[in-house]
């Protein structure tokens, strides 16, 4: 019994130290999953607060981007706000200087230069009823130069008749007319347009309020005097390259008045004989026709040279002789000068401009404008 109580106490001794040795093993087996865990659970915290590290860095990094192309932006406004005044402070200049240059101008008797804008360009077209493929011309003159009459004769039509321009002593023309020509053939436009003696416009703005600056061709028409107006009318067709044409008119009053005061000299002058008297006498209306053409000519050459015009052909017509070269008659006793010359060459030289249609858009206005002037540029005044 004693042995077997002894194999018992150490099989007891046996089994709880086993068991003791398996309590140790799972102790340590529990003691390396638990150091397993923290040391997964270590690196997780050390991963996540890398990531939150990069994070933070690339947050910072954006914002300094960010920062940097504000900074920039704001450069670059500070740049255009820079360029910006400049301009604006250079423009003011300019245009205090060129206000400046226009007074002294003024005051020096030098008359400015303006150009419509293109919205006023393509309003005039549309006020004068611009008509494309029609050719359209002008007749510009003081009052009682004999504008109206030039129209209805250009148009076949007798003064005084229901469908003329009015015509007579007093002040007719106030406003500008415009006449198409009566015969379906003829593709013309006739305006008759109002002297600046007649309005209150000064002479070197009367060519721009008158709208002129549409016409394909115009007609500078004087009677007597060839006045500062007719001057401006003519350098602003120059500037244009609008054909312009000086006209006479009143041609049969004139030669009259020269002829009869010729025949009275002849007549009151006693060193002739009679027969020498009669053949000066026949002669009387060429010799007075020589000289009025002599006169007119020195006279408009003399007055474009003092303007610093070229010289230009001036035309020589009456009423009548006009009239009835357009309605194809030959009437004696008609004084006929330049009449079918210039009736040959206003069409010619129409044909050749040719203003563009008012259906046209402001920016091919525009770049008609540059072609006429060469280089111009437009501002905010209009063209310049
Ligand atoms: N002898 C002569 N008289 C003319 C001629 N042309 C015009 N006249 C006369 O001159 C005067 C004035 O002519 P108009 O045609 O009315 O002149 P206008 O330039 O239109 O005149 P306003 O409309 O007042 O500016 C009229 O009495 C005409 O008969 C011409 O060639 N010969
Ligand atoms: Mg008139």
């Amino acid at each position: 019994m004693e042995e077997a109580n002894h194999r018992a106490e150490t099989e007891r001794q046996w089994r709880e130290r086993a068991e003791q040795e398996k309590r140790n093993a799972d102790q340590r087996a529990w003691a390396g999953e638990e150091n397993a865990r923290r040391e997964r659970e270590r690196a997780e915290g050390e991963r996540r607060e890398r990531e939150q590290a990069e994070r933070r860095k690339a947050e910072a990094e954006e914002a300094m981007k960010q920062a940097r192309i504000a900074r920039e932006a704001a450069e670059v406004a500070a740049e255009k706000a820079r360029v910006e005044q400049e301009r604006s402070n250079k423009a003011a200049q300019e245009a205090m200087e060129e206000m400046k240059k226009a007074k002294d101008d003024l005051a020096n008797g030098i008359q400015p230069v303006t150009w419509p804008t293109p919205e006023e360009y393509a309003r005039t077209l549309q006020a004068y009823q611009y008509q494309e493929g029609k050719f359209h011309f002008a007749i510009a003159g003081l009052s009682g130069s004999g504008k109206s009459s030039l129209v209805n004769a250009f148009r076949g039509v007798l003064n005084q008749t229901a469908s003329a321009a009015a015509t007579g002593f007093t002040e007719t023309t106030v406003v500008v007319g415009r006449y198409p020509d009566p015969n379906p053939e003829k593709p013309c436009v006739w305006y008759d347009v109002p002297g600046a003696g007649t309005l209150t416009i000064k002479d070197w703005d009367y060519f721009n309020k008158q709208g002129l600056y549409i016409f394909d061709a115009i007609i500078v028409l004087f009677d007597n005097r060839f006045t500062a107006t007719d001057i401006a009318i003519l350098r602003n067709c120059e500037r244009w390259k609008i054909p312009a044409f000086i006209v006479r008119s009143k041609s049969d009053y004139q030669v009259e008045n020269i002829k009869r005061t010729l025949v009275d000299s002849i007549e009151e002058d006693e060193s002739l004989d009679e027969d020498e008297q009669a053949s000066r006498l026949e002669t009387v209306l060429d010799v007075a026709i020589e000289g009025y053409k002599s006169q007119t000519r020195q006279s408009v050459e003399k007055n474009l040279k003092d303007s610093g015009l070229g010289s230009q052909e001036v035309y020589l017509v009456s009423y009548k002789a006009l009239l009835n070269t357009v309605r194809r008659k030959n009437t004696k006793n008609v004084l006929y000068l330049d009449e079918a010359k210039l009736l040959t060459r206003l069409v010619e030289a129409a044909k050749e401009r040719h203003c563009p249609p008012a259906s046209q858009q402001l920016g091919e206005t525009s770049n008609m404008f540059a072609r006429l002037t060469g280089s111009g540029k437009w501002s905010t005044s209009g063209f310049v």
